[in-house]
């Protein structure tokens, strides 16, 4: 497909393609070699506030939507989203800077949602119950609440948007969206692929800009009484306090820092596979990224070397170019830091085993390219192995047995993904019970979700709510409890129980 080039983009407010109120623009350029993407609203308060009066104005109508047609534009939705991919997915190599295979995957993963959440149009369950009363029936329905703002993060341009608008919408509400101010051109195709599925304007709206501009008065609008965000710990503890005045229904999903455990039973040819897949896709950026590596002492030695030997291996360079194993992380704020926790590291004393530098030369200065990078003979208790890095860059922690391997996994404050390698299905068992995290893996990585289960995390990761699989819908709904009393006379519950005759 034509790049997105210099054009200059505009937000979508009730089904008009506008400027910002403010007439400002900001740039997206790709992370890979600083091209120019294109200009984009740099918008605030005022667009935020327009684009919310048209979201509650279209929720009436919405909302009365029969919920199967709600999920029949998601199906076309899906459609267009799989005629779309190959050009989705050009775009996010140059604007996110993932390599084309994870590209088409974070496509996928929103194609794959869009059909999950269609049928839902046929199912949003609810439950019914037997009375204690004769002639008395009860139900339980999901109900939809109003305006959701959704702020999305970068490293998953087109799948996060999809996890949080399809489910609110399917469920009836509409939705102000803002998508990170890293990656807006994909967050625009995302908004003009489903309203041409047939939303009806309003329900869908998005407003470019910057988290202090827009992301706050979304969060602290009256009007909005959802807020749906994924990004840093310390945000998501702003958005929530932002919102609490507003007692909105405020879900958060935040940092990980996820833990694979390889014992020495291990099969470590396919632990291999796993850790690298799990540390160094999307460049480690990911929620779910492998940022730690705890080994038995047994096999330590042997793992370290055969990682180290397969990251020397692999090729940085653009996404776009298919020899390419890595490709740029987001920025250069994004760079500086990563390179500051190897700088942590080795004055913490861990041992740097590779790489740890920007990579320069063959192009690479162009854009902001990190060396894979892994740290041995980490104590579980070092900043490195403690904080989120958010980049390329793994720690080897060496444990005995598999107590201690639980334990140092758990020994973070976060709790999203973990992993544990092993062949004994007891150790597999007990690690499954007791890794204190949202998502565990057995004999593979700590990435790799799908659609149809929850997603989220325990402790810091977020505050309890999932999104993806049926959970998703938690957040966007209240329940209604309805009893229809048919039998003509005043029936007291817990009362006139008590004079039921048995027959
Ligand atoms: C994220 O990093 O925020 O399981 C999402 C995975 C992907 C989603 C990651 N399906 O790694």
């Amino acid at each position: 497909m034509a790049l997105a080039g210099t054009k200059t983009f505009q937000n979508y407010i009730d089904g008009e393609w506008v400027d910002a109120a403010g007439g400002e623009t900001f740039e997206s350029t790709s992370p890979a070699d600083g091209s120019t993407i294109g200009a984009f609203p740099k918008s605030g308060p005022e667009d935020v506030d327009r684009a919310v009066a048209a979201s509650k104005v279209a929720y009436e109508e919405w909302r009365l939507v029969p919920a199967p047609k709600r999920g029949e534009i998601l199906f076309r939705f899906a459609q267009l989203l799989a005629q779309h991919k190959d050009d989705l997915t050009e775009l996010m190599t140059h604007e996110m800077g993932k390599v084309r295979a994870e590209a088409a995957g974070d496509v996928q993963e929103a194609i794959d949602m869009a059909y999950y959440m269609g049928g839902e149009g046929r199912r949003l369950f609810g439950q019914t119950t037997p009375s204690e009363l004769r002639d008395k029936f009860q139900m339980s329905v999901r109900t939809s609440v109003g305006v959701v703002g959704a702020i999305t993060p970068w490293n998953f341009p087109i799948a996060i948007p999809s996890w949080k608008t399809l489910p609110a919408i399917v469920s009836g509400n509409t939705v102000v969206f803002k998508p990170a101010s890293d990656t807006p051109a994909l967050g625009e195709r995302y908004v003009e692929l489903f309203t041409e599925a047939g939303l009806p304007k309003g329900v869908l709206n998005i407003v470019h800009g910057g988290g202090s501009d827009v992301g706050q008065r979304l969060v602290e609008h009256p009007d909005v009484p959802i807020i749906t965000f994924t990004g840093s710990r310390e945000t998501g503890v702003a958005v929530t306090k932002a919102a609490s005045d507003g007692l909105k229904h405020v879900h958060l999903e935040l940092g990980g820092k996820n833990a694979i455990i390889v014992m020495d039973d291990a099969d470590l040819e396919l632990a291999v596979d796993g850790i690298v897949w799990s540390a160094f896709g999307t460049s480690g950026q990911r929620c779910t990224a492998a940022s730690r590596v705890i080994v038995h002492e047994r096999v330590y030695d042997e793992l370290a070397s055969r990682i180290v030997s397969r990251v020397e291996q692999m090729r940085l360079g653009p996404g776009w170019e298919d020899e390419t194993d890595i490709g740029p992380v987001i920025n250069k704020s994004a760079l500086e830091k990563i390179h500051s926790y190897t700088e942590i590291g080795k004055d913490e004393g861990a041992n740097l085993l590779t790489g740890g530098e920007v990579a320069s030369g063959n192009g690479l200065d162009k854009g902001f390219y990190y060396r894979p990078t892994v740290f041995g003979d980490v104590e579980a208790g070092m900043r490195i192995a403690q904080e989120e890095i958010f980049g390329p860059t793994t720690a080897l922690i060496r444990i005995r047995d598999l107590d201690e391997a639980i334990a140092v996994s758990n020994g973070v404050k976060y709790g999203l993904s973990s992993s544990i390698f092993t062949g004994d299905v007891n150790r597999a068992f007990r690690a499954m019970r007791d890794l204190d995290t949202g998502i565990t893996y057995i004999n593979a990585g700590t990435i790799g979700a799908e659609v149809h289960l929850p997603f989220g995390g325990t402790k810091d990761t977020g505050n309890g709510h999932r999104e993806a699989g049926q959970a998703a819908l938690d957040v966007f709904t209240e329940w209604k409890s309805i009893y229809v009393d048919y039998s003509g006379k005043l029936q007291r519950a817990q009362i006139d129980t008590l004079e039921e005759p048995l027959p």
